[in-house]
């Protein structure tokens, strides 16, 4: 290993191991959350699980929201952006493809083609709003990738759109920022990294199987990321915003992991 690539595992490390002696130093102040950690020290890892009932609920979710939030720290260290999710052929496209969200079919949301806007704003130098058929005539591509949910099913889909790096590119974004979010017209809200955003997999999707998104997979556009889990690709997407405030999500912030790699 040459030495400017060991210092920066080195920093990397560092970083990673001072904001989890933050967090536990956090755990320790509070009477309760000592007892707890003791327990848990104790118990043991999978025990500790079991023993829920002995000891507060917002202890346990200030520690596992730690653990959460190192998890994502290292994701993206491990997030190798070169490295492609695998394709397949169209004769494997799941079908029908599975529709989800946090609501049921009867109230999937309708938006209006014409008088869509989709608004762009943060850390970028053009902040403008968008038409749908401003954003149709950008250059497109497809992908056939799988769709992996959390709730344990997965499928195969093909969807087309705008690489989403050249989107960024276009309207200026700074893409030194550390997030990308996302405001849905269902009030769904989600957001990801930056080296994410910039895959070459990542597509501002506006359509599937080669005709325009349905209302149920999110008329007008979602972002498909086959790198990430299902509840991280949002649909029917109304604002884009490049930001260094951490964003949170509709699932996150209930506490699904943040960097939902798959
Ligand atoms: N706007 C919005 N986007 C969303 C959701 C949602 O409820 N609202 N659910 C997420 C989850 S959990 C999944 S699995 C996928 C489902 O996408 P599909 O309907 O195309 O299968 O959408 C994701 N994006
Ligand atoms: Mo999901």
């Amino acid at each position: 290993m040459n030495t400017p690539h060991a210092n920066w595992l080195v920093d990397k490390c560092d970083t990673i191991l001072r904001d989890a002696r933050k967090e536990i130093g956090r755990v320790v102040e509070q009477p309760a959350r000592r007892a707890f950690l003791r327990r848990s020290l104790t118990l043991g890892g999978l025990s500790l699980l079991s023993g829920c009932a002995l000891v507060d609920e917002a202890s346990i979710d200030t520690a596992l929201s730690g653990i959460s939030r190192f998890n994502d720290k290292v994701q993206g260290w491990l997030f190798d952006p070169n490295r492609l999710a695998p394709t397949y052929p169209d004769s494997m496209i799941t079908r029908p493809f599975p529709f989800n969200a946090y609501y049921g079919e009867d109230e999937i949301r309708q938006v209006d083609a014409q008088s869509f806007r989709l608004e762009v704003t943060g850390l970028v130098a053009d902040r403008k709003v968008w038409t749908l058929e401003e954003l149709r005539v950008l250059p497109q591509t497809d992908q056939v990738t799988r769709h992996i949910c959390v709730e344990g099913w997965s499928a195969i889909g093909k969807w087309g759109g705008v690489p989403f790096a050249s989107f960024l590119r276009r309207v200026g974004a700074d893409l030194s920022a550390k997030y990308v979010g996302f405001k849905c017209a269902d009030d769904y809200y989600t957001s990801i990294d930056m080296a994410t955003a910039l895959h070459a997999q990542t597509l501002l999707a506006l359509t599937y199987d080669s005709q325009p998104l349905p209302p149920r997979y999110g008329f007008p556009m979602k972002l498909r990321m086959p790198t990430k889990l299902g509840y991280k690709n949002p649909k029917h997407i109304q604002a884009i915003f490049v930001t260094n405030t951490y964003p949170g999500g509709y699932w996150e912030d209930q506490g699904y992991n943040w960097f939902g790699g798959s």
